[in-house]
């Protein structure tokens, strides 16, 4: 594996590639072309120019999150192809760049979903949270307004102000699209780009739903055992693979984290790893919080996940996932430097103990 951490460029990131490499054993970060819109061609230019900072700073370019996908192409409708061709070309551009990890996402609409991004806790640190009451209080369309006000004007990925402006068109665009042609779209769209990334050797790593459920009545299908597993077998190529995010698989406790791990082995090319604490199960009250990465603050064995990982060989950069804000830090909710730099450790912590021990026998 190779100990990377999420960089939003710049332009818009608190942190620098500077503390980046600081912090012990990160050697890559993850980063994307934050003034592209989805649907767009990335040039040349512009991804040598990333890759160049980046390199500049002592650091590789480790992959891309994300190169997301337009609505066309998850809704099929009549611009998909002249999209997915926009998409291969990006995927050339980038295949050129010798960069071979693509992470993306499936989700209708929204990215990831919140109802608090600085909940407080007991020690005074602030974190994202989700609360069902919350949500099935909040008419989507008002969704927009609120996550705006929490975030006190950070732009968070998948709710920037351009896209919720058109929040009721985008659902109206999503109404014909249940699970089942959600999946077929995806599906049709992985066959489309398998050729170039069999090329470059790019490997397509898709995150999962998050949380693991349909929100405001959206479809939502990346986000259990069987259904990863269904699109693994569905365009059975190495090149479409998966991003293993703990944190939002493990938002269904249902899923059995380590055990995921160890059926996708081989198809896993990206790690998000983060940890939950669950203050509530039931149906109508189901209420999460991002803990931070320590097994001890939450529901997740991470050592287990971790073992998971290395006895099936995981070889793809693995990132902490979203951190707590903690020492007055100001960032990106669940992006700032400190606990991030804490999880990235502890994690190789692990990593150390687990790998010794094996090869001791
Ligand atoms: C990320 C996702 O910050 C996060 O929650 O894990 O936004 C992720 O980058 C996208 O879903 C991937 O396309
Ligand atoms: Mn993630």
């Amino acid at each position: 594996m190779e100990m990377t951490m999420r960089w939003y460029g710049s332009k818009y990131d608190t942190v620098t590639l500077q503390q980046i490499r600081q912090v012990p054993g990160v050697t890559g970060v993850i980063s994307t072309l934050y003034d592209t819109t989805p649907g767009e061609v990335w040039q040349p230019e512009a991804i040598r120019a990333l890759k160049k900072e980046i390199e500049d700073a002592g650091l590789n370019l480790s992959g891309i999150e994300s190169v997301n996908v337009c609505d066309s192409i998850k809704v099929a409708d009549k611009d998909r192809d002249l999209y997915i061709d926009n998409y291969i070309k990006t995927l050339e551009n980038l295949g050129k760049e010798d960069i071979h990890m693509v992470c993306y996402n499936f989700m209708p609409v929204f990215d990831w979903t919140r109802t608090e991004l600085a909940r407080v806790r007991a020690d005074g640190s602030t974190v994202l949270a989700y609360n069902q009451k919350a949500i099935d209080a909040i008419d989507p369309n008002d969704l927009a307004a609120s996550m705006d006000k929490m975030s006190g004007g950070t732009v968070l990925p998948g709710w920037e102000p351009e896209r919720m402006a058109k929040v009721q068109e985008l659902f109206e665009m999503y109404k014909d699209t249940d699970g089942e042609k959600l999946f077929e779209n995806l599906v049709y769209f992985l066959k489309a780009i398998m050729p170039v990334c069999n090329k470059y050797d790019i490997k397509m790593a898709i995150h999962p739903d998050d949380p693991a459920w349909s929100v405001f009545g959206l479809t939502r299908i990346i986000n259990s055992e069987e259904n990863i597993l269904r699109l693994m077998k569905a365009v059975d190529d190495v090149h479409n693979g998966v991003t293993f995010c703990s944190g939002s698989y493990g938002t269904n406790l249902e899923n059995d984290l380590p055990h995921m791990i160890r059926v996708l082995e081989g198809r896993i090319h990206f790690a998000h790893v983060r940890n939950l604490h669950f203050n509530d199960t039931s149906r109508e009250n189901y209420d999460f919080e991002e803990a931070c990465h320590i097994s001890a603050d939450g529901n997740f064995d991470m050592y287990e996940i971790v073992r998971a990982l290395y006895e099936t060989g995981f070889d793809g950069p693995i990132r902490p996932d979203h951190g707590r804000m903690i020492w007055g830090e100001k960032a990106m909710p669940g992006y700032g430097l400190y606990d991030r730099a804490l999880g990235a450790t502890y994690i190789q912590g692990l990593w150390e103990a687990i790998e010794k021990n094996a090869k001791r026998g």
